[in-house]
């Protein structure tokens, strides 16, 4: 991995209707990321957060979508970061804010590589578009958009589209999906390990064929890491929990096998809402995971 980590704060909260995840970035920085990552060895450059403003809470009638311009506007903003970044030669780490911030990161990094990869865990696919979705929230709609699905606004962020092609993500921990969604999964068959098959295959195998799999077809891979990923009894601090997660051991795992394998390229780390955590345990898992992911244990 690149010697020199790049931090940058994207304090969201409007792809969805639960206030307090714009918290999320200072509650990883008070968990002690900065310190975390310069014990591994890494020079941490903290660039702050975008500014996101105090927008009135807007529905489109048309399609239902929330915030739409508001989303929109951050994310450009975003994408121009962490593009900075990339150009420097650094590596981008985000910190979120509701997931809907993966289209302004994914904008940002896309364009330097050939065939990026995208690693999406998350208990949701957030492959929803204006026609599927249950709740007009745009932090259901991230993937989609990354994909070329869904709004023009939102799907042509950074001046191109799409930003990474169906057969280059890996969805991992799903088991919250939409009708919609699971219609494109099988539709455009998505590469999709639900808690059944990490149930039944163990982490291990699942990161193994992950890891052979985007090693095979891309240049480089980015990793989106919603917190609800993992079982709310690790993290509760999240809008949208699920049961039935992936535990902290397993996730601890599955980063240091990405750190091992040196294939992740840029990463995000979303959902993380202080006002429903308990003692920053949320935050705190996510500075452990970022940890494992940067190599902690090869120490
Ligand atoms: N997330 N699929 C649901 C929706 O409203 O579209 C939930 C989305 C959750 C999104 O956790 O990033
Ligand atoms: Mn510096
Ligand atoms: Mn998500
Ligand atoms: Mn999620």
């Amino acid at each position: 991995m690149k010697k020199r980590i790049s931090i940058v704060g994207a304090p969201m909260d409007l792809g969805q209707l639960r206030r307090g995840v714009d918290m999320g970035p200072s509650a990883i920085r008070y968990a002690g990321v900065i310190e975390r990552l310069e014990q591994i060895g890494y020079e941490v450059h903290d660039m702050g957060d975008i500014q996101i403003g105090r927008p009135k809470l807007v529905t489109d009638p048309k399609t239902g979508l929330r915030n739409l311009e508001a989303v929109v506007t951050a994310n450009k903003k975003l994408a121009e970061k962490v593009d900075n970044i990339m150009r420097r030669g650094d590596f981008p780490l985000v910190l979120g804010g509701d997931h809907s911030i993966a289209i302004g990161t994914l904008a940002g990094v896309s364009k330097y590589f050939n065939s990026l990869g995208v690693i999406w865990y998350d208990a949701h696919g957030d492959l929803n578009t204006a026609e599927t979705s249950p709740s007009g929230n745009i932090h259901g709609m991230p993937l989609a958009a990354s994909l070329g699905l869904g709004e023009n606004e939102l799907t042509e962020i950074g001046g191109y589209f799409p930003k990474v092609k169906f057969e280059n993500i890996v969805i991992i921990g799903a088991r919250a999906l939409d009708p919609g969604e699971k219609q494109l999964i099988k539709e455009k068959g998505i590469k999709v390990y639900t808690m059944h098959e990490i149930d039944r295959l163990g982490m291990t195998r699942v990161m193994e064929e992950t890891i052979s799999y985007l090693k095979e077809r891309t240049d480089g891979v980015h990793l989106s890491l919603d917190l609800d990923a993992l079982d709310p009894l690790f993290a509760p601090g999240v809008g949208t929990p699920v049961v039935g997660g992936i535990d902290y051991r397993e996730s601890n795992l599955a980063m240091e096998m990405l750190a091992e394998a040196e294939i992740i390229t840029s990463a995000e780390f979303v959902e993380v809402n202080p006002i429903l955590d308990e003692r920053n345990k949320t935050g705190i898992l996510a500075v452990d995971l970022m940890g494992a992911l940067f190599g902690e244990r090869l120490l």
